[in-house]
């Protein structure tokens, strides 16, 4: 019986991160969330990105963690041109991109055939 419960807790936490990190700003735009640091920002890919903006500040790294949900081969790269890198996103893995802005302004991303599209504000 503990059991059970114990796992209900669990798959309720998991429900709420979920939630809290994906689900509770579809599309728009987001903070990125900072920890010990760096700032974080999860992007759901899948028919394109979600959040599809991310808003960070200059001087301080960042690390977008890209969790591509489909199998579409179009969105199986990112590229991040304007910060110099690019990411493979296997269907399910949580990829890290990190790089450290230091200018202000709008840098966009993109997957290798510029057909999905996100945008980076530096502020
Ligand atoms: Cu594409």
């Amino acid at each position: 019986m503990s059991v059970i419960i114990v796992n209900l807790i669990g798959l309720g936490l998991i429900a709420w991160i979920v939630w809290y990190f994906w689900l509770s700003s579809p599309a728009g735009t987001a903070a990125a969330v900072s920890t010990g640091g760096v700032q974080e920002a999860f992007i759901v890919v899948k028919g394109g990105y979600s959040p599809d903006t991310v808003q960070v500040e200059a001087g301080r790294p960042v690390r977008l963690m890209f969790n591509r949900q489909e199998a579409d081969p179009c969105s199986e790269k990112v590229i991040l041109d304007a910060f110099g890198v690019s990411a493979d996103l296997p269907e399910g893995d949580i990829v890290p991109v990190e790089f450290t802005p230091t200018e202000l302004g709008d840098y966009e991303f993109a997957c290798q055939m510029g057909m999905l599209r996100g945008k980076v504000i530096v502020t």
